[in-house]
């Protein structure tokens, strides 16, 4: 008979934190809640926030000189690692030009001839400065071309904070939203219906009832806000099609996706063509950048050329958009998803036999670099099963990588991020603290 006798957990001596401490009370005392996010308070996990002093290749150094493997990755922009060579040259060279003129740069068309030849959908483009202004800027474009004012989105996608998609649906039915914010007037969501993600039926019944009126449905192809997420089968042609019978636009906001899944985003990888793209993150390299294209004809109702108006000062601002066309340039060098992919597949199997050997119950979901590992057993195929992951048992896993020198996402229900610049080296650093960090969880 084997006795199972509990690993021998050695506890890590917790990291130094207090001059994170002190900066997060002086950051209290004059930034709301201590942040410019609320993700980054750590209110999901408990204890402090981590001020971050710099960052190189896979590794986050914070105020009190720890050193962290880093799986967050600004949440998806740093997909090549940070302060990466080629991205901070040519920062750097766009910074010795001057660095905001509020005129059109040469530097914008570059980036947009690169997304226009990578993203299938887009043959027009519009900058903005974050991944917000890119959805709520696409659903007023979606709006304007339909004459319709009906927007469709699914639980537990998020695409930002505007007013009309801070909404949160019910009882698992398709249903017009509620507000989930605070200063959100009821009329603000008024127009704005929800159901639940990978649900072909309730799909199917919502533009049944309102079809005639829907001008979007707004979907993240791969969920990533309420952790992963991937597709069911069929479901995104499912929805390309209802939206063709119809006559409304199919929106994948790839803010997260976009080059993150696949050279093509999401719409590449599982080969379904939205009628509009949101993209953001990756195509700034961390700069703050977001973007929204599609169909010539449909971007051509675009202020200044069409009736819907949408401007911004710092929109396409050139650094931006060097630091975002040295990185999407370098994803195009041979073999950079096979590495991803290969990565992390080492890392997906490496916890999830840590977890294993523990006897902790854990589900993960993957799509290439974009992965989490539910403390539930799953299946997690929309917000429903994705709520009933324990949270507790996250946070507490949470600490105790960190405690190891890893940091993840400060919420279960967010996804972490693989980078080209996570060798083998810290792959295998990150399973041994695994390997303890789950032990711990049942000592
Ligand atoms: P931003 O406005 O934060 O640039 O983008 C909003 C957004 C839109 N669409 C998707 C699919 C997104 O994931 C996001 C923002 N992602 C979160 C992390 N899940 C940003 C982190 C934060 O809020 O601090």
């Amino acid at each position: 008979m084997i006795v199972r006798t509990a690993m021998k957990v050695q506890q890590p001596k917790p990291p130094a934190s207090q001059k994170s401490e002190a900066a997060f009370e002086a950051a209290k005392a004059v930034l709301a809640g201590g942040v410019n996010s609320p993700v980054r308070a750590f209110g999901a996990v408990g204890g402090t926030p981590r001020f971050i002093s710099k960052a190189k290749g896979a590794v986050l150094i914070d105020a009190d000189g720890n050193n962290y493997i880093d799986y967050v990755g600004s949440w998806g922009p740093m997909i090549l690692g940070h302060a990466e060579e080629r991205v901070a040259a040519a920062a750097s060279k766009a910074l010795g030009k001057g660095w905001s003129f509020g005129a059109p740069t040469e530097a914008e068309t570059r980036l947009a001839e690169q997304i226009i030849a990578d993203i299938p959908s887009i043959e027009r483009i519009r900058f903005v400065n974050s991944g917000t202004e890119a959805t709520m800027s696409a659903i007023r474009l979606a709006r304007g071309f339909t004459g319709r004012d009906l927007i469709v989105k699914c639980e537990g996608c998020y695409h930002g904070h505007a007013d009309a998609l801070l909404v949160k649906g019910g009882s698992g039915l398709a249903t017009f939203g509620t507000p989930s914010s605070a200063g959100v007037p009821a009329a603000a969501t008024s127009n704005t219906l929800v159901v639940p993600y990978n649900d072909k039926d309730e799909a199917t019944r919502v533009f049944a009832e309102h079809g005639g009126k829907i001008a979007a449905l707004l979907v993240e192809p791969v969920a990533g806000n309420m952790g992963c997420v991937p597709p069911l089968e069929g479901y995104l042609s499912h929805l390309r099609g209802l939206c063709d019978q119809h006559g409304a636009l199919l929106i994948f906001d790839e803010v997260m996706t976009g080059y993150r899944v696949h050279i093509g985003g999401a719409q590449g990888l599982y080969g379904v063509c939205p009628d509009l793209t949101c993209l953001g993150k990756i195509i700034g390299g961390g700069f703050p950048v977001g973007a929204y294209g599609g169909r010539a004809e449909i971007m051509a109702k675009l202020s200044p050329e069409g009736p819907v108006y949408q401007a911004g000062t710092l929109s396409g601002n050139p650094l931006a958009m060097a630091a975002g066309l040295a990185t999407v340039q370098a994803l195009h060098d041979a073999g950079v998803y096979e590495k991803l992919e290969a990565q992390s597949q080492k890392l997906a199997e490496g916890l999830a036999a840590a977890a294993a050997k523990a006897g902790v119950t854990v589900v993960q979901n993957r799509v290439g670099s974009m992965m989490t590992v539910f403390f539930q057993q799953g299946p997690v195929v929309n917000w429903t099963t994705a709520a009933q992951s324990d949270t507790d048992r996250y946070a507490r896993f949470f600490h105790a990588m960190l405690a190891r020198g890893v940091y993840l996402p400060p919420s279960q229900y967010e996804a972490f991020f693989v980078s080209l610049a996570h060798a083998d080296e810290q792959i295998e650093a990150t399973i041994e603290a695994a390997r303890e960090a789950f032990a711990g969880l049942v000592a």
